[in-house]
């Protein structure tokens, strides 16, 4: 018999939570961007082997909330947190470990739920920063471990991963063998044309920006895709379309590409700019595009 159970990854935004969690269960499921913020929902990651099967819980960085987006990704982090057998509390290696992050840290390990905790991004860092930061979390009581990994290099992540099945409490499979994630394909491929815009735009827009799924059809051999970038401000609809459309054509063309290699066929997609203020605060906005509470 397998043994099972749930993985919360949590930490602050741009730790490398999402990048760790794609490196853990070897695919892309998770978006990722050097933008805080990227990650708004819980996803779930399913890594099944022969002797266990881990539900890793992507997580929102912990931020202030300001709006009613920022609320619903709150619940979800405290949501994640609430019933798993393993916090994996990730922070950025090549930074030090601030006074947030410790607090965090210790808000964590308060609930009595094992915390490890991981360092990533060490093939950007020097060993010897390293060092000074595993030393301020070796005064810190109720860690079980520490790990310095690079997702990015995938780097001492196995090892990271067999470590944390001695945590593991369940025995009844939660997916199937072959399940690596609760998304369905159309939440994935809005997440892949919202991480493209993410990696090219800049300052406030990413944080404004929405994708609404009009279609999604499998006809004729190809996936028939058509969607709309809604942007909070008028203002930011031209930056998105680009001089004589260029922005929004590598957007689509990148996200097209991306596309096709999780949906493995070819892509048809068609997408259309629409300006609904501030759309982050209206509950009906919200719903349809997919930041509902799910009960
Ligand atoms: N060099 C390096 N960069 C990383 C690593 N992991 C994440 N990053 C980068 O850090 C940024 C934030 O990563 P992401 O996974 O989105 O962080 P999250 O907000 O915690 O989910 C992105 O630009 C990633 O490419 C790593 O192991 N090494
Ligand atoms: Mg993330």
């Amino acid at each position: 018999m397998r043994k099972t159970g749930f993985v919360a990854i949590v930490g602050m935004p741009n730790a490398g939570k999402s990048t760790l969690l794609n490196a853990l269960i070897k695919e892309k499921i998770s978006i990722v961007s050097p933008k805080p913020q990227t990650t708004r929902d819980s996803i779930l990651g399913v890594w099944t082997d022969d002797d266990s099967q881990i539900v890793f819980v992507d997580t929102p960085g912990a931020l202030k909330s300001r709006n009613s987006l920022g609320d619903y990704m709150q619940r979800s982090i405290d949501t994640a947190t609430q019933g798993v057998d393993c916090i994996l509390a990730v922070f950025d290696g090549h930074e030090p470990l601030n006074e947030r992050e410790m607090a965090l840290i210790n808000k964590y390990v308060a609930t009595k739920i094992p915390v490890v905790v991981v360092a990533t991004k060490t093939d950007i860092t020097q060993t010897e920063k390293l060092m000074v930061e595993l030393a301020k979390l070796n005064q810190m009581e109720g860690i079980k471990e520490v790990y310095c990994v690079s997702a990015k290099r995938n780097r001492n992540v196995d090892e990271l991963k067999q470590a944390l099945k001695k945590y593991l409490t369940g025995t009844q499979m939660y997916f199937e063998e072959d399940d690596l994630t609760d998304k369905s394909q159309r939440f994935l491929v809005c997440e892949l044309i919202r991480e493209k815009i993410l990696l090219r735009c800049e300052k406030e827009i990413p944080h404004g920006v929405g994708i609404q799924l009009n279609k999604m059809a499998y006809e004729n051999d190809v996936w028939e895709i058509d969607a709309n970038v809604i942007v909070e401000k008028a203002s930011h609809k031209p930056i998105i379309l680009g001089h004589n459309g260029a922005m929004i054509k590598e957007i689509g063309t990148s996200a097209r590409l991306s596309a096709q290699k999780l949906l493995g066929a070819p892509v048809h997609l068609s997408l259309w700019v629409k300006v609904k203020e501030n759309w982050r605060n209206s509950a009906y906005m919200l719903n349809e595009l997919g930041y509902s509470e799910k009960i």
